[in-house]
């Protein structure tokens, strides 16, 4: 939420920014595209279809993580006034949080952060129907969107974060750190952050998971390239690119590719692209880090947090981690 720029020049500046990605990182060796541009309107649409595919569990892990354990995170977190979600797509996983509070007595002020403002509407539009809280959507990246939380004089409660359905694992682990850091330093003494994790599971289920049958995923991952089509004037042509799925085991991470299919030109006009891709070239577009639950419980306490409580469903897939400010 921005009160200084009109709605027609944040499109202007997100059209920019997003041009000047689409240059720095298609021409990058390995090509690369940042994952946070998958979420305009029908990638939002496309993602809230993949989280209902029986093949990507995590969002109903974590659902279920979150029906049993809501209480507790809640005792756990004290006196909350605030709760801020980073990513918080269609509201739902905020709302069953919520919903697990009662009987509550305070006003919960909820700050949504999303680079995508269909999500933000949706979401809003779910949380409303709750009572005794005040929404607030910032419809930006999450440093922007955290920033502006932090510079909000806070009601005198706690903060519980949510930062949940594995977006950690879109970082690296450099960046990541930094990253973490970053939001410790936007919540105060006494807060608390509630993070999801996807945990690592045997190859042939995590493919699954991101390279559905359905293709609901390829959908989703292709999408990339129409939006930039739309958006930036390009020629790019899709059925030049496939989808495709590698689980670096090294890493730890599964990794989604746009592979082109033949020796082509990449043409974008407002991007100032204009290059050759050879056949069995990709283009990187999004990293999703797989964890052990120790290795959650470690990455918070060196960035600084400090550990409260950990839990993992039955199926050992998901963990939640609830970690404090000291
Ligand atoms: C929303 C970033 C957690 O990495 O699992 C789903 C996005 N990509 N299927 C993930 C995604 C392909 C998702 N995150």
């Amino acid at each position: 939420m921005s009160t200084r720029h009109s709605a027609a020049s944040q499109t202007a500046d997100a059209t920019r920014d997003f041009a000047a990605d689409v240059e720095y990182y298609l021409t990058l060796q390995p090509r690369q595209l940042p994952s946070r541009y998958f979420y305009d309107a029908l990638g939002s649409a496309l993602f809230d279809a993949i989280c209902e595919l029986p093949w990507y569990r995590i969002t109903q892990a974590e659902i279920g993580l979150l029906e049993r354990y809501g209480q507790t995170i809640f005792a756990h977190a004290g006196a909350v006034s605030r709760m801020v979600e980073l990513g918080s797509g269609n509201g739902e996983k905020l709302k069953t949080l919520v919903e697990a509070a009662r009987p509550r007595r305070r006003e919960l002020a909820l700050h949504l952060i999303d680079v995508s403002p269909t999500a933000l509407d949706r979401a809003s539009r779910a949380l409303d129907m709750l009572d005794g809280v005040r929404i607030v959507t910032h419809a930006s990246t999450y440093e922007v969107g955290l920033a502006e939380v932090a510079s909000e004089t806070d009601a005198g409660g706690r903060t519980l974060a949510l930062f949940l359905g594995s977006n950690i694992g879109n970082f690296d682990r450099p960046d990541g750190d930094a990253f973490l850091r970053g939001f410790r330093g936007a919540l105060g003494r006494g807060d608390t952050l509630l993070v999801g994790a996807d945990l690592i599971k045997p190859e042939r289920e995590l493919l699954l998971g991101y390279d559905d049958p359905l293709g609901v995923t390829a959908a989703f991952n292709r999408n990339l390239l129409v939006r930039i089509n739309r958006e930036l004037d390009g020629a790019i042509d899709l059925d030049g690119f496939a989808h495709r799925v590698v689980w670096n085991e090294v890493e730890s991470r599964v990794e989604m590719h746009l592979v082109s299919l033949r020796r082509q030109r990449m043409f974008v006009a407002a991007a100032h692209v204009d290059f050759i891709m050879e056949e069995g070239e990709t283009i990187w577009t999004e990293s999703s880090y797989k964890y052990r639950p120790a290795g959650v419980v470690e990455m918070l306490e060196d960035a600084g947090f400090r550990a409260i409580e950990q839990w993992v469903d039955a199926a050992n897939s998901f963990a939640l981690t609830l970690v404090g400010v000291a």
